[in-house]
């Protein structure tokens, strides 16, 4: 019987993998991006696989959780969960963050995410079907994601192995060549350009020589909360036309709302909304218009529906963000985006970033600037043992145990303070 199945063993193997010299508002990205890859093994001999997080406080956090997670049935996610809360003290919430996945505050919701994923993916192979059947069944095929823009540099500091094929992005043709790539590889439909790098003036010429290059596709400017209100305000009607949002250029909610009253683009974030406490201030001020949602870091597949369902009560867009990942956390944004009948934006992923994986079959691939929901069970990607083991032995390898952009940057430019909002 199903319901007799235990977990009886997680095993958390942290990876490392090769990131090209991507720029943002923090600095720039150190050779080697960290996940960790979760492997839950069943009584009856199954194994559900997830990913996520791989700094040091989220291994450690997830050596934490696993024995609050170890014995349960895979379907008890609600009894999972409460376990967890019971577990996981409470942290305060910062104003604002570059990156949710590396905030203590959102240490309940990353854990429950992390184990709710590899849980699914049991029940999934339990009762043989995809994960998206078991979040209600898909309301699309296959689901579209954007170009995901950097500037970046051609090679990192001290060239720890050899460049990336995308060569140097900070020129406005430059941006525009990436874009090109891009989409030739990936058929990408939407494109976001990830700014708070350069001058706001040099990030709108990229903006609109990418119009100018892609006049039918919807744009997108993320300066991550690194120009200044009154900057955001002045930067606005530059960028009506060309914008389908505006996210986080500004620090703060309430900075944001402000900026609300100025202009009539939408504004998006996965800054300042990265929880229902957030959410419900958001409401109040009626500021961001677009919720960039994250299963990682906002509680799972279930809590994204739930905020799936928060944005539809409250007439709020929902887009998905993405740090530097791999395929197994791309199949499980796919099965909750195919789930989610309001996810009307492209979601962001930074896959087309990373040359390396884990799954059997190697890198999952796009059609159109999409990825097909798939159909078998659970999450429907295994674990290439041979890949894991390698990319465990990077990880042992290169010595990043937490992401430090900053840090970095200043090996380029040791007067970088990273102090924000720069302009
Ligand atoms: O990976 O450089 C990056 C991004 O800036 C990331 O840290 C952000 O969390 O992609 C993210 C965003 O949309 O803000
Ligand atoms: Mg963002």
């Amino acid at each position: 019987m199903s319901r007799d199945v235990r977990i009886t063993a997680i095993r958390i193997t942290p990876v490392a993998f090769r990131d090209p010299p991507l720029l943002n508002a923090a600095g720039i990205h150190e050779p080697w991006a960290l996940r960790a890859i979760l492997e839950l093994e069943t009584s009856d001999g199954r194994v559900g696989i997830n990913e996520t997080y791989g700094d040091a406080p989220m291994l450690a956090l997830l050596e934490d959780a696993k024995a609050h997670v170890l014995g349960l049935s895979p379907f008890a996610l609600n009894r999972m969960e409460e376990r967890l809360r019971a577990a996981i003290q409470p942290r305060e919430a910062p104003a604002y963050t570059l990156a949710p996945g590396s905030d203590p505050s959102r240490n309940l919701a990353k854990a429950i995410s992390a184990f709710e994923v590899a849980m699914y993916d049991l029940q999934g192979q339990i009762v043989n079907a995809p994960i998206v059947d078991l979040l209600g069944g898909a309301v699309r095929s296959s689901v579209a994601y954007s170009a995901y823009l950097f500037f970046k540099y051609a090679e990192h500091h001290g060239r720890p192995y050899e460049a990336d094929a995308w060569g140097e992005g900070v020129s406005p043709e430059q941006v525009v060549a990436q874009a090109k790539r891009m989409i030739a590889l990936y058929g990408f439909q939407s494109i976001k350009l990830k700014g708070g790098v350069f001058e706001p003036a040099h990030e709108i010429a990229c903006m609109q020589a990418l119009r100018g290059a892609f006049p039918g596709l919807p744009l997108r400017l993320d300066p991550n909360a690194n120009w200044s209100l009154a900057t955001s305000i002045a930067a606005a009607p530059a960028l009506d036309e060309v914008l389908e949002y505006y996210e986080d250029p500004c620090p703060g909610l309430e900075g944001m709302a402000e900026l609300a009253r100025h202009t009539k683009l939408p504004l998006a974030t996965n800054m300042v909304v990265t929880s229902m406490e957030e959410f419900r201030r958001n409401v109040g001020t009626q500021s961001v218009k677009v919720i960039l949602s994250d299963h990682h870091y906002w509680g799972g597949l279930r809590a994204t529906q739930h905020l799936a369902h928060m944005c539809r009560l409250w007439g709020l867009g929902l887009s998905m963000h993405s740090n530097s990942h791999l395929g197994i956390s791309l199949m499980a944004m796919t099965h909750v985006a195919a789930a989610v009948p309001n996810l009307t934006y492209a979601c962001d992923t930074h896959y087309p970033w990373q040359d390396e994986d884990i799954v059997v079959g190697g890198r999952i691939a796009f059609s159109e600037g999409a990825v097909r929901v798939p159909t078998s069970p659970g999450l429907g990607v295994q674990i290439d043992r041979a890949a894991l083991a390698k990319l465990h032995d990077q990880y042992l390898a290169c010595g990043i145990r937490n992401r430090d952009d900053r840090a970095q940057m200043q090996k380029y430019d040791p007067s970088f303070t990273g102090v924000c909002p720069r302009f």
